[in-house]
């Protein structure tokens, strides 16, 4: 019965060649380069360097627990905590099987160890090792040096008194 007509669809199509041509103009329009100041005044000295830049990078117990949560279950890492309430009671193949650890990949255990490894020193030593329940959870307690020095005997292979990544690995995994 009806014909449809359609009217404005050349009209658009116009509009927007114009607008293509208006875009490649401003892109082509290039911003002059800044002189350089060589030939100005002579500065005084060169910029100091901040020291706190060059400082180690130190994790707290806070950046360890965050980056322990993105690993692991903060649940897992709740109970396996409660487990090992008590003073001298740490065992650390049924810890790092409670908190899930054991579980995960290679890659995650890697993350798991950089997390300890404070002082970012490629080891986890005596000194971080007895705190290696805070890594876990803040409020984790420490261990004590008997439980740090029976944890350390277990990991340390090569026997240089440290725990490497290797180690650490192994240990998690094993
Ligand atoms: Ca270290
Ligand atoms: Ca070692």
């Amino acid at each position: 019965m009806g014909t449809l007509t359609g009217g404005c669809w050349f009209e658009s199509h116009s509009r927007r060649s114009s607008l293509e041509r208006a875009h490649l103009q401003s892109s082509s329009a290039r911003r002059p380069e800044q002189k350089d100041l060589r030939s100005g005044q002579p500065r005084s000295s060169p910029p100091h360097r901040s020291p706190t830049v060059v400082l180690p990078r130190t994790l707290t117990h806070r950046t360890a627990e965050m980056a322990m949560n993105d690993i692991l279950k903060a649940d897992d890492i709740k109970k396996a905590l409660e487990a090992f309430k008590a003073v001298d009671t740490f065992d650390h193949k049924k810890f790092f099987e409670m908190v899930g650890l054991k579980a995960k990949s290679a890659d995650d255990v890697k993350k798991a160890f950089v997390a300890l490894d404070r002082d970012n020193s490629g080891f986890i030593e005596e000194e971080e090792l007895k705190f290696v329940l805070k890594g876990f959870a803040t409020d984790g307690r420490d261990l004590t040096d008997k439980e740090t020095k029976a944890f350390l005997k277990a990991a340390d292979k090569d026997g240089d008194g440290k725990i490497g990544m290797d180690e650490f690995i192994a240990l998690v995994l094993e």
